[in-house]
């Protein structure tokens, strides 16, 4: 495979890039790892696969339609995995702007440098549960109506239609896969457990928004980036979407439990602020179709929980760089207030 990696700074692109280059290697010819380093993306994650023979870093926007051209070209790339988005619910609600310019713009950069593009095998699109909105009861499966809430989640919903129009109008070959909640290591700590379980180590206050009942659907991220390695080995090309999930609903007030456990916190750090506006009640996604296929995930939470927290534990480092600089300012402009009036 000759593989670009777009996001591979990031938090699932880091975990993809790590378990390409290691347990996948014998399926790796090339791979050109994009990023732009937002401040999400870190190249301190991928600095020691720097000499690799098969690894290449290349700094670039997705959405610089012209770059990605020449470098699919150049570099005679047979196969695309798009991680590379703007992914944090809130700050989509301070500011839509950046998540069309690099989910939809982006992506459609991205299948225009493809279209057409001789030997090219396979465009695979990582999309999210929160296209098909809240879910009350059941599970979503992929025939579900798309409802997006925030503006991050409108934004991946337009992508995947873009994915599939170039499919099904130039015949780009293509596949969706539609993942619910990771953790694992390298998660930027604005998501809810890297937040929490850094905040708990370092004994500052847990913000659980609302009532702290909501739910989501948890996986650990090496179990998905095994599923896009398992979707790459289908040979579907017709766009298809697939939902990943290890059937995991949990509410939001019992990972805070555990995370408080595995830290030796107490639920006194805990504090209860002003809800995310449009915040969807219950994620839940049916992955029978992927699995009917052969794949399975393999990591149970209470492990993969555990084990995250001891890396977090682990690479205090890593995690204080990332909180400093303006990290705090917008930790001041997401929190400040809230927290100042929150009860406990
Ligand atoms: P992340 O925010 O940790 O990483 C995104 C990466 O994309 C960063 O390294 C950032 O620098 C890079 N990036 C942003 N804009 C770019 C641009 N214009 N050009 C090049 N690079 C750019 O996100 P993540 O959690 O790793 O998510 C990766 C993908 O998986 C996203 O598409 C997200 O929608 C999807 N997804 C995430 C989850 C989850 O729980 N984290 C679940 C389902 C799907
Ligand atoms: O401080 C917080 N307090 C809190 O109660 C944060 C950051 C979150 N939460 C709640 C909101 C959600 O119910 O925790 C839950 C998880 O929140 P996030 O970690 O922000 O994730 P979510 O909004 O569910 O979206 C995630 O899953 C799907 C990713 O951010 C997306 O990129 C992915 O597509």
């Amino acid at each position: 495979m000759r593989l670009l990696v777009t996001g591979a700074a990031g938090f699932i692109g880091t975990n993809f890039v790590r378990q390409a280059l290691g347990s996948r290697r014998e399926r790796v010819g090339r791979l050109v790892a994009v990023d732009v380093l937002t401040y999400a993306g870190n190249y301190a994650n991928l600095a020691d696969l720097d000499g690799d023979p098969v690894f290449r870093f290349v700094k670039a926007d997705i959405a610089d339609a012209p770059a990605m051209a020449a470098l699919v070209r150049e570099e005679r790339i047979d196969t695309l995995v798009n991680f590379a988005a703007e992914s944090h619910v809130d700050r989509s609600i301070e500011d839509a702007a950046p998540f069309l310019r690099t989910n939809v713009h982006g992506t459609i950069a991205l299948l225009e440098a493809v279209r057409g593009l001789a030997g090219f095998r396979c465009f695979l699109h990582v999309s999210t549960d929160e296209v098909y909105g809240t879910i009350p009861t059941g599970r979503a499966t992929e025939d579900a109506p798309l409802r997006p809430s925030s503006p991050y989640a409108a934004s991946k919903a337009a992508a995947d239609g873009f994915v599939q129009a170039y499919a099904t109008t130039y015949g780009v070959p293509a596949a969706i896969t539609r993942c619910s909640n990771n953790y694992g290591p390298y998660q930027f700590p604005e998501k809810l457990i890297p937040l929490f379980v850094t905040n708990a180590f370092a004994g500052e206050p847990l913000p659980l928004y609302g009532d702290g009942m909501q739910v989501r659907d948890w996986i650990h991220v090496a179990d998905h980036c095994e599923a896009l390695w398992h979707v790459l080995g289908l040979g579907v090309t017709d766009a298809p979407v697939f939902n990943v999930s290890a059937h995991n609903e949990t509410p939001n007030r019992e990972v805070t439990t555990a995370i408080l456990r595995l830290t030796g916190r107490g639920a006194d750090l805990v504090r209860h602020v002003t809800d995310r506006p449009g915040h969807d009640r219950r994620y839940a996604l049916d992955a029978s179709r992927l699995r009917a296929t052969g794949w399975t995930s393999r990591r149970a939470f209470a492990d993969g929980l555990a084990e995250t927290v001891a890396w977090y534990r682990d690479h205090r480092a890593w995690w204080d760089d990332v909180k400093s600089g303006a990290y705090r300012d917008y930790y001041e402009r997401m929190y400040g207030a809230r927290l100042r009036t929150a009860t406990s």
